[in-house]
């Protein structure tokens, strides 16, 4: 039995929920985190030292970090759908491509979106919003170049790489970002995702707040 603890509403669970949609897999969500809580007690600090959100639970084993779970779900339940390819080169390709926008994209939406969304206007920190604005410029043009001759984000076909990256480009392509850069490839990717049932049901119709 597969429990998901974490608020709709955060990026990194939203990997989750997108994934489980994808695969059809039955699973319990409970809601925690910011408003909900339920992230600071000895149990869930048990599952996930940090805090935060998701955590899985898979009947009596627990799991942590977005990105491993959603590599877990497909070793566990779906080795053969291709999200994560069993063939070494394919796999690291994509992982390579997972781990990236951990580091790479994770910190800067991490800013942006906070920055406009959660942050009160007048309580807004600018200059960590453009900064955040301008290495995004960066980061979302190289993957605009990559998709200029690739069709998904890692591999030619949608895997787990384009779940992590594709929770994100949905809020850089619809907040009002001043100063974003055009991306035509990375808005044709995004239109390609916009496909994909799960992908319209777990991130493009929850609202962002
Ligand atoms: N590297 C972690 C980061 C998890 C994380 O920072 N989650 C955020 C939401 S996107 C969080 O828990 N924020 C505090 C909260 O919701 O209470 C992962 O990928 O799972």
């Amino acid at each position: 039995m597969l429990t998901l603890w974490g608020r709709n509403n955060s990026s990194n669970v939203m990997k989750v929920t997108w994934l489980l949609g994808e695969l059809d897999l039955p699973h319990t969500r409970i809601d925690a985190g910011l408003a909900f809580g339920r992230t600071g007690t000895p149990e869930y600090r048990a599952m996930n030292p940090l805090g935060v959100v998701p955590s899985l639970e898979d009947d009596d084993y627990t799991l942590f970090e977005s990105n491993v779970i959603c590599r877990y779900l497909c070793n566990a339940y779906a080795p053969k759908s291709g999200l994560l390819p069993q063939e070494a080169k394919g796999r690291a390709r994509v992982e390579a491509w997972m781990d990236f926008q951990q580091t790479a994209i994770s910190p800067v939406m991490g800013t942006v979106f906070q920055g406009l969304v959660r942050i009160a206007p007048e309580k807004r920190n600018w200059e960590a919003i453009h900064a955040g604005i301008a290495r995004g410029n960066q980061v979302w043009g190289l993957l605009d170049a990559r998709l200029a001759t690739m069709f998904h984000v890692a591999l030619n076909d949608f895997t787990l790489a384009d779940i992590v990256w594709g929770v994100h480009v949905h809020r850089w392509l619809n907040l009002d970002i001043p100063g974003r850069a055009e991306t035509p490839n990375l808005s044709a990717w995004y239109k390609r995702l916009l496909d994909h049932p799960a992908y319209v049901t777990h991130v493009a119709s929850i609202p962002m707040t």
